[in-house]
């Protein structure tokens, strides 16, 4: 039996120690971009905050021993955001830092949308978006079963907002009384089409989530304190409800030209911007600024 240190909340950082990580985990994004030329780094830097808080506060984990029993489940559904949850599981010590140099090669465990049957970490194929939430539904219920008490956190965007199974996935998860079961929603009021809200209006979304029987959080998701209260709170809850988590971010966020560069689906880095993009992060951060 392998025996390896246990990742979790006992052993949370401070928030400026989880600041840094999430600024690891925003560079080490940046560098995969470098490295293909491209990748979704706008979601990416968006989603590092939250990512941050999944992997280096709230998760219990075995990073030497990924598919141990005993550990949270993190399910990317948006599998285009791979770069950024490959970023986050190098930040966990589940990916070696040196293979972030293989991103989107041919032969590397890193291909640009995440795959389970690749990489470490990667529970789910997910980006055939809105199916996330359905898997994270079957896996909390069996968990429950098992009398295993590990949580599933499944990550989506606002797009996912626009798929009927989510909607019957949060209809399920209630109906069961899902408590184990924590859904991260990144509001970045984009999608391929133009702005999420405008192409599918989904708000108010708390009202939507309440009213399905979650217990429901807002934040902004780049606010690190609020967020992590916002985990501390779902994982506290007593009550036999599922819980999701609403964070409205930022693309871009911590790279200042990206944050105000037009905001598409595929934020265009010309070649020489990388350098450039971890240069002003690295500086920032160094200024104690995010
Ligand atoms: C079921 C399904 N429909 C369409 C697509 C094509 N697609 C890939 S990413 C994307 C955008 C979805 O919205 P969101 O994830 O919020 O976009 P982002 O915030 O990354 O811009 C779409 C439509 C897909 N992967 N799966
Ligand atoms: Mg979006």
């Amino acid at each position: 039996m392998m025996t390896s240190a246990t990742a979790g909340p006992a052993h949370a950082p401070a928030l400026a120690t989880l600041a840094h990580r999430a600024y690891r985990i925003r560079r080490f994004a940046l560098r995969m971009g470098e490295v293909q030329g491209q990748g979704y780094i706008g979601q990416a830097l968006g989603w590092s905050d939250v990512l941050a808080t999944a992997f280096c506060h709230a998760m219990t984990y075995r990073p030497d021993e990924p598919e141990w029993e005993g550990r949270d489940r993190f399910l990317l559904s948006h599998g285009h955001y791979a770069i950024a949850c490959y970023a986050a599981l190098i930040e966990a010590g589940i990916i070696p830092e040196e293979e972030l140099e293989t991103y989107g090669s041919d032969d590397s465990r890193l291909p640009m949308s995440g795959m389970a049957t690749y990489t470490p970490g990667m529970e789910i194929s997910g980006g055939s978006l809105g199916q996330g939430l359905t898997i994270a539904v079957g896996m909390a219920l069996g968990l429950q079963l098992k009398n295993n008490p590990a949580f599933v956190y499944n990550s989506m965007s606002d797009g996912e907002l626009d798929e009927g199974a989510v909607w019957e996935a949060a209809l399920s998860a209630s109906h069961h009384g899902l408590s184990n079961l924590i859904n991260l929603v990144d509001i970045n009021r984009q999608q391929a089409d133009g702005n999420s809200n405008e192409i599918l209006g989904f708000e108010p979304l708390a009202d939507k989530w309440q009213s399905f029987g979650w217990h429901v959080e807002r934040v902004n998701g780049n606010d690190l304190q609020a967020v992590v209260a916002a985990f501390d709170r779902c994982r506290a809850l007593a009550e036999a409800k599922p819980r999701v988590i609403l964070c409205d971010t930022l693309m871009g966020k911590g790279v200042p030209f990206l944050e105000t560069r037009e905001k598409n689906h595929f934020i265009r880095v010309d070649p020489q911007e990388w350098q450039q993009a971890i240069a002003v992060l690295d500086e920032n951060h160094a200024k104690g600024e995010r």
